[in-house]
């Protein structure tokens, strides 16, 4: 039994089959995604159908594109100017897409692994990445979803603190779960750059630098910062290779570290 693990696929459909049928999957083996599959990319609503329908075990975590689309229902609004986001949104299936997507988790934590989407803040332990995303799961899975979603935008909350309550608590979970890069020295969240390290010389920190960040157990597996690209550590692998920006969709499987990789290609995606 295997499990491989696919970095942000926004909505690059060909691509992702493409990638799926060179892995050769196994009944038994595990597929998990690092979230984004929508947003950019010429069709978000086959992905989601995709992976829906495959038939092996499947780990799905949400990422700050997939909450975009939510909070789009969430606010009513067809106002989106992706066309693949659009289009998702005229679907005959939209209901049950969506109700799939919303009770994706925001982290998943197996054996010695733990897949985001963005990060894990440096003081979080085990249980309380499994709290804290279980806090956001619940919301997001309940009737009232929709207004929980619309309620929750925002850079405003960059500070991370155990006491934080309400809305606050809620941004700050996800701000670190599916956006965040870099971390201030006092720790507070920092979004104003998105390049990786080497090219910006300010005081941020990566988060997985921070004091504290990798000394857990459990190798970290995320997305979401395709400036980084394709890094394979013993203590995290960071699996987002531009795929939203027509450059490659890269999976590794988990235990030898194979890396199977496509560019994309025949998925159209618009510049940025
Ligand atoms: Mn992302």
């Amino acid at each position: 039994m295997a499990t491989y693990v696919i970095g942000d696929i926004h909505g690059c459909i060909e691509t992702l089959v493409s990638l799926v049928d060179h892995l050769d999957l196994k009944k038994n083996d595990e597929l998990w995604f690092c979230g984004d599959l929508v947003n950019r990319g010429p069709s978000p609503t086959n992905c989601i159908r995709f992976i829906k329908s495959l038939k092996i075990k499947t780990v799905c975590v949400l990422g700050n594109h997939d909450l975009y689309l939510l909070r789009l229902i969430g606010e009513n609004s067809r106002n989106s100017r992706d066309v693949g986001i659009k289009a998702l949104l005229e679907a005959p299936d939209k209901n049950e897409l969506i109700d799939w997507l919303r009770h994706r988790p925001l982290a998943h934590v197996s054996g010695k692994y733990i897949l985001v989407h963005a990060g894990i803040y440096p003081t979080w332990d085990i249980n309380t990445i499994k709290k804290l995303s279980r806090e956001i799961e619940t919301e997001l899975q309940c009737e009232n979803w929709q207004r929980f979603i619309s309620n929750l935008w925002g850079n405003c909350s960059k500070v991370w603190h155990s006491e934080l309550k309400g809305e606050d608590r809620n941004r700050a979970i996800i701000n670190i779960f599916t956006r965040m890069r870099y971390l201030k020295p006092s720790g507070d969240l920092d979004f104003s750059v998105k390049d990786a390290p080497s090219s910006q010389n300010s005081d941020l920190i990566p988060w997985f630098n921070f004091k504290g960040a990798l000394k857990r157990e459990e190798r970290i597996l995320f997305g979401h910062w395709s400036s980084l690209g394709l890094i394979i550590r013993k203590e995290f692998v960071s699996l987002d290779t531009g795929c939203g920006r027509g450059e490659l969709l890269t999976a590794i499987r988990l235990g030898d570290n194979r890396v199977y990789t496509k560019r994309v290609i025949d998925d159209i995606v618009p510049a940025s």
